[in-house]
């Protein structure tokens, strides 16, 4: 049998797979379905100090292909999640807190609250792409830089980071310098691209309402480009800091592309939303299957081990 356990520190994820943050997490019902599964943690939905509807609907579409949202961070706030993960830790499986300021300021109160709860580990979003008028915090640096350098100086618990895609491999060098710096414990690749748009052609409509029908894109047309952040991410950190997996994962190939890119964890996010939670028991099962027919001792023997093809014999 392969090995099948994530870390974060010293926090072990046995199997290391859970729900992306949006997905199957608002509620604690959604939490304990989770927990319930055979998922190995629980993710929650970004949680705000005071709890948000979010935007009007329709504001969330999907396909077999992709989704699209603009859901707006409708969550119940962070006392909410607090209460909810005290009930919840009998489960004995790590919860990880999502969380996000609107400003600045809100990243540490979260961050105070979410110190003294039962969460395992906090998530921090940098990188919520919905809110109307305002930029994603980590496409600015000095921005980013300055919240995370304060949040380290105030969370002791595994603090990760949750990033947006990036498109240019300038800003990744630089955003990573910044993580490297600070010394997250673990980097969430990636939150959905932020300008996606789904246009239903009979209706002469676009899926959603809210942002004028732009939304954060994510599934299986986004896996593509979260394996190349993953890609170029893990060759600046070189192992120093765990890189979890999101984007497209519907199977355990899926699964076992990310972990040659670089990832040691994984969500689900898009296809947890079409198919439920046995969804997990499915993915475990095909990944297993994989590291065993790869005759896998353990699976983190193939992490971030993807070869660049033998140029002989190319016909393009
Ligand atoms: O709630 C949302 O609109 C949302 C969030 Br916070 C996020 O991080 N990513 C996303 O695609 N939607």
């Amino acid at each position: 049998m392969t090995e099948f356990i994530g870390f974060i520190g010293d926090i072990k994820f046995h199997p290391p797979i859970m729900n992306a943050s949006g997905v199957l997490c608002t509620t604690e019902e959604d939490l304990q379905a989770v927990l319930e599964s055979r998922a190995g943690a629980c993710v929650t939905k970004t949680m705000t100090l005071e709890p948000r509807e979010g935007n009007p609907k329709p504001r969330c579409f999907w396909t077999q292909d992709f989704s699209v949202n603009s859901m707006g961070i409708p969550n119940k706030g962070v006392e909410y999640y607090v209460e909810a993960a005290r009930r919840l830790k009998k489960y004995q499986k790590p919860m990880i807190a999502s969380m996000a300021g609107l400003q600045k300021e809100e990243y540490f109160l979260l961050s105070e609250k979410l110190e003294k709860s039962d969460f395992h580990a906090i998530e921090v979003n940098l990188s919520c792409p919905n809110l109307e008028g305002k930029e994603i915090f980590a496409y600015d640096f000095q921005l980013a830089k300055e919240v995370l350098y304060q949040l380290r100086k105030r969370i002791s618990k595994p603090m990760g980071v949750k990033l947006p895609p990036y498109s240019s491999r300038y800003h990744i060098q630089e955003i990573a310098k910044i993580l490297l710096e600070v010394s997250v414990d673990f980097v969430s690749l990636s939150n959905s691209f932020p300008l996606g748009t789904a246009i239903l052609s009979e209706k002469e409509e676009t899926a959603i309402l809210p942002n004028g029908g732009i939304g954060g894109l994510g599934g299986k047309a986004f896996r593509p480009i979260v394996l190349g952040q993953i890609l170029l991410f893990q060759r600046h950190f070189k192992g120093q800091i765990p890189i979890i997996g999101v984007g497209g994962i519907e199977k355990g190939v899926h699964l076992y592309e990310h972990l040659l890119a670089g990832a040691s964890l994984f969500q689900i996010g898009t296809a947890l939303l079409r198919e439920g939670p046995f969804l997990f028991q499915k993915i475990l099962e095909e990944a297993n299957h994989i590291f065993q027919q790869k005759g896998l001792s353990s699976y983190r023997d193939k992490c971030g081990k993807v070869k660049a093809p033998s140029p002989k014999d190319q016909k393009e």
